[in-house]
């Protein structure tokens, strides 16, 4: 199978991680590749209408996305199924975590975007909107993280470990957030050390720090 993917998108990392959970990742090619909001691909566009990273394709031509399904495909057909929870109340406290977790990405790109649009006014007052949910959700994900140390490995968990990971990648000045969030310190220096975390690392692809390039590496 084949995975188009960027070493710097969080929704893959998403799907790296797992692939490693699940024992899936040496079957898997990957290809990078760059793919903004504001340059697509058409190569992608012809089998993603989306045109977004993560794409997998399978032998047989199967194509699946988002990172949601790639990640249900490898762990419940390829793996044994372990980070998604089938018991209804663990599943959807399960769920309810990633959807924390998918929204802490969707702010850090949102602020990212904004902040690489270069329209002070009107992206100011966006700006000061994204940066107020911030301590919400990091308050919300420090009240779960002694129930993660506890609960299984799951989804979940691996969404806000990407999230967080990308967090320290492109904010780490701005937000240093282990301080006011313990608990949630605490729970990521054990997930993070995790041997799936450590081998999927964001970097910057070489030739990245050029002008243009620099801008659309900051906006994944
Ligand atoms: N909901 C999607 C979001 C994927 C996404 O936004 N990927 C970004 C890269 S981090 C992308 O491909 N952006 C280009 C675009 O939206 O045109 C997922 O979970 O996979």
């Amino acid at each position: 199978m084949k995975l188009y993917g960027s070493s710097r998108s969080p929704y893959v990392r998403k799907v790296l991680i797992t692939a490693h959970e699940t024992g899936t990742i040496g079957d898997m090619d990957i290809e990078m590749m760059t793919v903004t909001a504001k340059a697509s691909n058409p190569r992608l566009l012809e089998i993603n209408p989306l045109g977004q990273i993560p794409t997998l394709v399978l032998d047989d031509g199967e194509v699946f996305y988002d990172s949601a399904v790639i990640c249900r495909y490898l762990d419940l057909v390829l793996g044994e199924g372990r980070l998604h929870p089938r018991e209804i109340a663990a599943e959807l406290a399960m769920m309810r975590r990633l959807a924390v977790g998918d929204g802490l990405i969707a702010t850090l790109m949102n602020l990212l975007a904004e902040q690489a649009r270069c329209q002070p006014g009107h992206s100011d007052l966006r700006i000061a909107a994204i940066m107020r949910k911030l301590p919400c959700i990091f308050s919300s994900l420090d009240a779960e993280a002694d129930r993660m140390a506890e609960a299984p490995f799951d989804m979940s968990q691996i969404t806000i470990i990407a999230a967080l990971c990308y967090v320290d990648f492109r904010l780490s000045a701005a937000w240093p957030w282990r301080d006011g969030y313990p608990a949630l310190a605490r729970w990521f220096a054990i997930a993070g050390a995790r041997s799936s975390v450590v081998a999927t690392a964001y970097f910057d692809e070489q030739g990245a720090a050029g002008t243009g390039q620099a801008e659309k590496a900051r906006t994944q």
